[in-house]
């Protein structure tokens, strides 16, 4: 097993074996932690991060399923790729991947094109292709070098309908779909609809797949047989929120803690974005390890924030704000009359989220009731793939949120997508006002943001339920009022 990990030969497990008696990955990685690998002959603090890195790209490589941040790069690259063959006339992603949920089992890409074979000759020689599993006339399937799979459909332009909805999935909601056509006499393929006699419904769209099964179009991040049918067929269906809605973002870095760009930078890039109004909201005190702000460090900081939205003039508004830490006893990071003076505070775990599920859900509470608290940033502190988040009572959470008014964050960076998108369906129910945030620490992570609008979709979410599209005026009274 040792010797999988990437730098890591026969010497190295010798010497580890020799000196510590490692015979696990699991040993081999709490050395690693407790600094115990750069004290041996030959190693130093950098290639112990080097074997712990190792490690964590082996584990994440051996669970069957990949991040979506990892993943969605990944199929974009390629069906860029054969995007620009000739004879391509439409592409798209397909699966999981589609309908953006936060782990993708493989990679399903659809074309249309008039003739398959060059982009199939394409696909399976394309460099980053470890193996070829399939090659076939409308199908092929490939191993990647980084083990994700990815699958490949090509049919022509005038079944792209049938294709695109048989291979966005999910197959609970093709499942539901093909009992409508067959209440028709139908039956439905990735070809077509078909009548007993052999007679065909050719659809080149999706509209048209579910028109002819007298429904409305149902958006991929929907598809996942959660009521999506049920609400289609109502005439209920949500008006989901989409990217042009947004025009804010409540929580993003500088230099003053661990970003990379100062105030008046990262408020110049939210602007060119076409943004209205940001919340600059670097770490806390306790949170040495990010260089969080004591609180003379914080009014220096206010300063800057009131010079910038000087020179940014009055059609943009940079709030004031902090992620402040929710320490590990339950205690807040700053006292009530330092956030009373903030502009926007947000709560955020980061330390200690293995605690009993009663303990930390009690210090989330604590921080959702104090009526300064503003936000509850990414809730459960998980990151993907492989760090489990707080053992958070969600509901008792949310009831809180909503009772209050605290706006409850899903943070857009795909290692996190936390709130999780089922999370967020509660959290419409009970009435919680949710806000989209990238987190960045630098303006190149506003672009993280499609990830964290598609699990509010995957949610169920609309544009009037999440902050970030609101108004500058409507932001300010919520915020003011609750
Ligand atoms: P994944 O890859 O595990 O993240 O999830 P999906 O949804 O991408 O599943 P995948 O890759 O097995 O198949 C892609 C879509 O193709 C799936 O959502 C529905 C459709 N599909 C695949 N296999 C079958 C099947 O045996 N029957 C039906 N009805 N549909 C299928
Ligand atoms: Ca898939
Ligand atoms: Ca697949």
């Amino acid at each position: 097993d040792l010797l999988h990990i990437e730098g890591v030969g026969p010497k190295k497990v010798k010497l580890f074996y020799d000196q510590l008696q490692i015979t696990t990955l699991d040993e081999l990685k709490a050395a690693a932690q407790a600094g115990k690998l750069r004290q041996l002959s030959g190693m130093g603090a950098k290639s112990e991060a080097k074997i712990l890195a190792g490690i964590e790209t082996l584990a994440r490589l051996q669970t069957d399923r990949t991040p979506l941040g990892e993943a969605w790069p990944i199929a974009q690259a390629i069906l860029a790729e054969l995007a620009d063959l000739p004879g391509v006339t439409q592409h798209a992603v397909g699966g999981s991947l589609r309908r953006m949920r936060e782990t993708i089992g493989d990679i399903d890409l659809l074309v249309a094109a008039a003739d398959a074979a060059p982009v199939m000759d394409h696909f399976v020689q394309m460099p980053q292709v470890e193996s070829v599993v399939g090659h076939g006339p409308t199908k092929s399937r490939v191993v990647l070098q980084n083990g994700m799979g990815v699958d490949l459909r090509v049919l022509p332009a005038t079944h792209w309908g049938t294709l695109l909805s048989y291979f966005t999935g999910s197959k609970a909601h093709n499942v539901r779909l093909r009992e409508l056509a067959q209440k028709q006499g139908l039956s439905l393929n990735e070809y077509a609809f078909t009548y007993p006699d052999g007679r065909e419904i050719i659809c080149a769209t999706e509209e048209e797949v579910y028109q002819t099964l007298g429904l409305p179009y149902i958006p991929p991040a929907l598809r996942e047989d959660r009521g999506e049918i049920e609400a289609a067929q109502q005439g209920t269906l949500p008006f989901l929120i989409q990217a042009g809605d947004i025009v804010a973002d409540l929580h993003m870095h500088t230099t003053w803690s661990d970003g990379r760009l100062s105030v008046l930078e990262m408020a110049q890039a939210a602007r060119a974005q076409g943004l209205q109004y940001i919340a600059i909201t670097d770490h806390s005190v306790s949170l040495g390890i990010a260089n969080g702000l004591s609180v003379e460090r914080l009014w220096q900081q206010a300063a800057e924030v009131r010079a910038a939205n000087e020179a940014l003039g009055p059609d943009f508004r940079i709030f004031h704000g902090t992620e402040m830490e929710i320490r590990a006893d339950g205690a807040l990071d700053y006292p009530d009359d330092v956030l009373a003076q903030l502009d926007f505070v947000i709560a955020a775990l980061h330390v200690s989220l293995r605690q009993p599920r009663e303990q930390v859900t009690a210090r989330v509470l604590a921080a959702v009731n104090n009526p300064h608290v503003d936000m509850l940033a990414h809730p459960t502190g998980r990151l993907l793939p492989d760090r489990l988040g707080a053992d958070l009572d969600m509901d008792q959470i949310l009831l809180a949120a909503a009772r209050t008014g605290t706006i409850v964050e899903i943070n857009a960076n795909p290692r996190r997508l936390d709130l999780q998108d089922s999370y967020v369906r509660r959290a419409l129910e009970l009435g919680v006002p949710l806000a989209i945030n990238t987190d960045a620490h630098h303006s190149d992570e506003f672009a993280l943001r499609h990830y964290g609008i598609a699990t509010a979709q995957r949610g169920w979410a609309t544009a009037a339920r999440v902050v970030n599209a609101w108004s500058l005026d409507r932001f300010r009274q919520h915020i003011h009022h609750n």
